[in-house]
């Protein structure tokens, strides 16, 4: 039986993370695709030369062809900037756009039955991006942004409550921007509210609602926060190992409940955008959608979200990308 073969466009910080991880858990076969001369072969033979070490025996390749996409089960697309300290996500739109353009038409081409996984930002509109550029069916085609800020909102909360981060369940919903929305009220440590532990340890309603309050505010500005530390570049082990999760699920056919940057057809009351919603992933990519019950002050932060994305997916219509 072969290996799965998985693409992975774009060289860069989070592009080499995801070849590592991906030889380090023999995951499957790894092309890693950039159009810097020279530049994703050097970063495959790095990894490569890694084998002794870390006993794998799957392969590397490094390529500026997109020839060599050809027979991929699964596409993962990192290919465009990041952000610099200063920059919203959404100021990468045009860059971006053009970028994934050209991305989309050469996946379409060589790898026409494989499952995408976009991370390149601003990621709900790369995603919508993709999908119209290469028509392929919307349950192949989904965005790695929620499985990130939900575990940044889990890593804050074990630490704020000095457990172990295993123990948390937290998701985020909405767009991958600064209106995307974690639940508090579902947020638990094996099934106990975290609300109901803040308020213990603080013997403080008032206070716990406050300290929810920074910990929701740190996860929807976690993305900047590491952007002004880096000044360089943006979050790139986080957001691959994220992506390698997702993975993981598709090529086992786990169907891990996961929150996904999906394609909603009336889910949520949207319908013909892609949001942050939690999916079943399995072989098939985005198998199922599950639909959360919301209070009246959750809906509204998610319609915030939903109208953020709009706005974009709509800016890149007008300005004709
Ligand atoms: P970086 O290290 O700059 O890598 C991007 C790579 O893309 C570079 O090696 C470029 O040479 C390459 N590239 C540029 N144009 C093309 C092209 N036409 N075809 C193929 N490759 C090309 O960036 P990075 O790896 O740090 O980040 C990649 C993207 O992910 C950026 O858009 C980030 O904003 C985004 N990002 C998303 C998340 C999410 O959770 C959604 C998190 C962090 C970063």
């Amino acid at each position: 039986m072969r290996r799965p073969k998985i693409a992975l466009i774009g060289g860069g910080q989070i592009g080499g993370v995801l070849a590592q991880l991906i030889a380090q858990k023999k995951l499957g076969d790894a092309v890693l695709f950039d159009i810097i001369q020279d530049f994703p072969q050097g970063k495959c033979l790095d990894i490569a030369e890694a084998a002794g070490v870390d006993k794998f025996d799957v392969s590397l390749k490094g390529t500026n062809s997109y020839e060599d996409l050809q027979g991929s089960d699964i596409v993962i697309i990192t290919a465009g900037l990041p952000r610099k300290p200063g920059m919203s996500r959404d100021d990468l739109l045009v860059t971006n756009a053009n970028i994934m353009r050209s991305v989309a038409e050469n996946v379409k081409k060589y790898a026409a039955d494989s499952i995408v996984i976009i991370i390149s930002n601003p990621l709900d509109a790369m995603v919508t991006l993709f999908q119209k550029i290469s028509g392929f069916p919307h349950n192949r085609v989904f965005g790695q942004a929620g499985v990130l800020d939900s575990s940044r909102f889990a890593t804050f909360i074990a630490w704020e409550l000095g457990v172990s981060v295993k123990n948390i369940n937290a998701q985020v919903l909405g767009g991958h921007g600064d209106t995307m929305v974690p639940l508090v009220r579902y947020a638990n440590v094996n099934g106990i509210p975290v609300m109901e532990l803040l308020e213990r340890k603080y013997k403080d309603a008032a206070k716990a609602k406050e300290v929810m309050t920074q910990l929701v505010e740190r996860t929807k500005m976690a993305g900047g926060e590491v952007v002004k530390l880096l000044k360089t570049g943006s979050a790139f082990y986080s957001p691959a190992s994220s992506a390698i999760q997702m993975t993981e699920s598709i090529i086992y056919d786990e169907k891990q409940v996961l929150p996904v940057c999906a394609y909603l057809d009336g889910e949520y009351g949207v319908k013909g955008y892609y949001v942050g919603v939690p999916a079943v992933l399995g072989s098939k990519g985005v198998e199922k959608i599950f639909e959360i019950t919301l209070n009246e002050e959750e809906s509204a932060l998610m319609d915030n979200s939903v109208n953020a994305v709009k706005t974009l997916v709509a800016d890149m219509d007008r300005l004709g990308l």
